[in-house]
């Protein structure tokens, strides 16, 4: 580590982010208020499909071409699995790891790690499904 990064606090948050909207923007904006430097775990088709049952409208290469033009979001890398935020905040040298409150409490083993854990809350009424659901009508 650089002697700089001492002082760079580094945030993670994880998620899919399909039919990117303002939900997702609000809570990735309060994210990097916890911080200097965003990291996006974002989710691959894969995971989504085998451990979420999500089918993607974007496939992962779109989802993280939009993530990465975000002014909040510092960095993208595969969220592949469920197990990898143990490990992920130590190679990332993650301070604060942020989900929405959906999540409450489902990641508080994190603090084990010495990491601060955030759950957000959720901006009401918006969600990729309702979204597709609209569009159905
Ligand atoms: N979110 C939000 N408000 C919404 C919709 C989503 O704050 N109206 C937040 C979620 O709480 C989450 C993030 O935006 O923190 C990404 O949402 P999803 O893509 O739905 O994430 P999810 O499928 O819950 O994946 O390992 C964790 C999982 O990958 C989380």
């Amino acid at each position: 580590m650089e002697e700089g990064d001492e002082k760079v606090k580094r945030v993670i948050t994880y998620g899919t982010f399909d039919l990117l909207h303002y939900g997702h923007i609000n809570l990735l904006r309060r994210a990097k208020e916890y911080g200097d430097y965003l990291i996006v775990a974002l989710s691959t088709d894969q995971f989504n499909w085998n451990e979420k049952q999500k089918k993607c409208y974007f496939d992962y290469e779109k989802r993280k071409t939009l993530l990465e033009a975000i002014r909040y979001v510092d960095l993208v890398i595969p969220e592949e699995n469920w197990e990898q935020k143990k490990t992920d905040v130590h190679e990332y040298h993650v301070d604060t790891f942020v989900m929405g409150d959906d999540w409450e409490g489902k990641f508080d083993f994190l603090k084990e790690e010495g990491v601060e854990v955030v759950y957000l809350s959720r901006t009401p009424e918006i969600s990729s499904t309702q979204i597709k659901n609209d569009l159905k009508r």
